[in-house]
């Protein structure tokens, strides 16, 4: 065996016994066989004296001697730093970070609240889609060709190809779709998000979310959509709260209604948020106009319904006395966490 060789052996030898205890023993090393003047350097400088039968050999030898340091550095390190976090670093008698859990949002609750009453008297959900063509969201019911809430002050009109398409503007467009594709016995509630084009202050949003409602038999008359709407306001409000059906306009359904419950906070006896009237708005329904009924080939001589329609925010607004309409949709977490709920 060369000199050379024999150096090679006795460094490999020193690599693989060298006892590193802790990081200044790695550092020695680390310096003496990685370092920028490492102990392998003279050797590459005699290779170029080596005969040039053995270079190959030799070169390839010295390259093992270096890949060897670098793995045994490798293995030391890894050792020394993961003893390193388990002696000195983590503190166990530190308390944990505490697991924050959200809230739903009110919207939700109240949208979940609405459903699963609904749902105890037979009740299916539909939804569809939120941007919607004029047939569904308008033609089909009742609104006039000449409607002022066609009008771009009221709506959100979108391009879409060739047709123009409108953000709904109610969820009645999904009852549309429903009556289309089903027959009779209907009964159906459809919650969803709308969009009006409006400015944006306490009392207005652009979009809101609501609920609508529609039952479809033969023979339904107006005392089953009363009797409906009570049950719901008592579920909603409690047992003993009492409602009141004001006359009303809406283009899809004749006669009409506003419905307003007994004031939830004053029992009706007057306060600022009732403005002394006893009485607080929540709804608004009506009978199902027949040319409703036959723009989604329902004949009305044979079946009649009622709807009715509800904005979530409003029912939310006086369950949990939110007097900002912004506030649902600022995403503030001092507001949020505010509401946790069993729905
Ligand atoms: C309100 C009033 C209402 C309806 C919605 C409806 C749907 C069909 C046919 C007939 Cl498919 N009517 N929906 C009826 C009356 C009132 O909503 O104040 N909503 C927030």
């Amino acid at each position: 065996m060369s000199d050379i060789q024999n150096k090679i052996e006795q460094l490999l030898n020193e690599v693989n016994t060298t006892p590193i205890q802790d990081a200044s023993a790695l550092e020695t090393f680390r310096i003496k066989f990685l370092g920028s003047k490492n102990c392998l350097k003279p050797l590459f400088t005699e290779l170029k004296n080596v005969p040039n039968e053995d270079k190959k050999k030799v070169g390839l030898q010295i390259n093992e001697l270096k890949n060897a340091a670098q793995t045994v550095f490798d293995k030391f390190k890894d050792q020394l730093s993961n003893e390193t976090v388990d002696k000195e670093e983590i503190d166990f008698s530190r308390p944990g970070e505490p697991n924050t859990i959200g809230a739903r949002h009110p919207i939700s609750v109240i949208r979940k609240e609405i459903i699963s009453i609904f749902e105890r008297i037979g009740y299916g959900v539909s939804e569809g889609p939120e941007v919607e063509d004029d047939w569904h969201n308008f033609s089909a019911l009742n609104f006039p060709e000449e409607h002022p809430a066609r009008d771009m002050q009221d709506t959100f009109f979108v391009e879409a190809g060739d047709e123009e398409m409108a953000l709904r503007t109610h969820t009645s467009s999904v009852q549309v779709r429903v009556m289309e594709n089903s027959k009779p016995p209907i009964r159906t509630i459809s919650p969803g998000r709308v969009y009006r084009n409006e400015a944006i202050s306490a009392r207005a949003h652009c979009f809101f979310h609501q609920v609508e409602g529609l039952f479809i038999d033969k023979d339904v008359s107006f005392a089953d959509l009363k009797q409906t709407i009570l049950f719901f306001a008592q579920e909603m409000f409690g047992k003993k709260t009492q409602i009141r059906l004001r006359p009303s306009y809406f283009p899809f359904t004749e006669p009409s209604a506003e419905v307003d419950v007994s004031c939830t906070i004053c029992s009706g006896k007057g306060c600022n948020v009732c403005k002394y009237t006893g009485w607080l708005e929540i709804l608004g329904c009506g009978m199902i106009d027949p040319n409703v009924l036959e723009a989604a080939n329902i004949d009305p001589k044979e079946y009649s319904g009622f709807a009715f329609g509800m904005g979530i925010e409003r029912i939310a607004q006086l369950k949990f006395r939110v007097n900002d309409l912004r506030l649902y949709s600022e995403n503030d977490v001092r507001f949020l966490k505010q509401f946790k709920s069993a729905f």
